[in-house]
């Protein structure tokens, strides 16, 4: 369920079980905007660390904060966003050709990460001017069709 609508993303809330704990799942595309083909998690993030400072050019990923907080910056080329993600049932949608940048995780910070794709290094920008000349090549593209 889409909870929340911002410029550069969506805020998905799953369904979440309440008895003597939480139960938190997912049935892929019945929840999400795509079906996921990968899984993976981060944890023991080192005080002061950085991660993504990269856009995807194909894969979709839903970013959930299960334990601790994180910093996440948003950027289309055009706009930037900032968000604090800390609901372990609401994930934020991470959309194609979005650059993004996560700070400030508090000790203890886990992420859990689905994505649209498996894991191909060639799916990557990791050059900030690269990724604007390619988000600016792309709009033009867009327009003159
Ligand atoms: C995002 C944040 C939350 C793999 O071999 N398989 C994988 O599935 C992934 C995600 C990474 N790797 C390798 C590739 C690199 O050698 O692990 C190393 C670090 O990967 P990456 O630069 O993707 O790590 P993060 O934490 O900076 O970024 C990742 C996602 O790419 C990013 O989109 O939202 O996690």
């Amino acid at each position: 369920m889409i909870i929340k609508k911002s410029k550069l993303s969506k805020f998905i809330k799953l369904p979440n079980i309440f008895d003597e704990a939480n139960l938190v799942f997912t049935e892929g595309k019945r929840h999400l905007p795509f079906s996921i083909k990968r899984v993976y998690y981060i944890l023991n993030m080192k005080k002061g660390s950085l991660r993504g400072f990269h856009a995807h050019k194909k894969c979709q990923q839903v970013i959930f904060c299960i334990q601790g907080r994180i910093k996440l910056v948003l950027d289309n080329g055009s706009n930037r966003e900032e968000f604090i993600i800390k609901q372990p049932d609401q994930g934020i949608f991470l959309d194609k050709m979005i650059w993004h940048e996560m700070s400030d995780f508090v000790k203890g910070t886990i992420l859990l990460v689905l994505a649209s794709d498996y894991y191909k290094e060639k799916d990557y920008i990791r050059d900030y001017q690269k990724f604007l000349r390619q988000v600016r090549k792309e709009l033009r593209d867009d327009t003159n069709e």
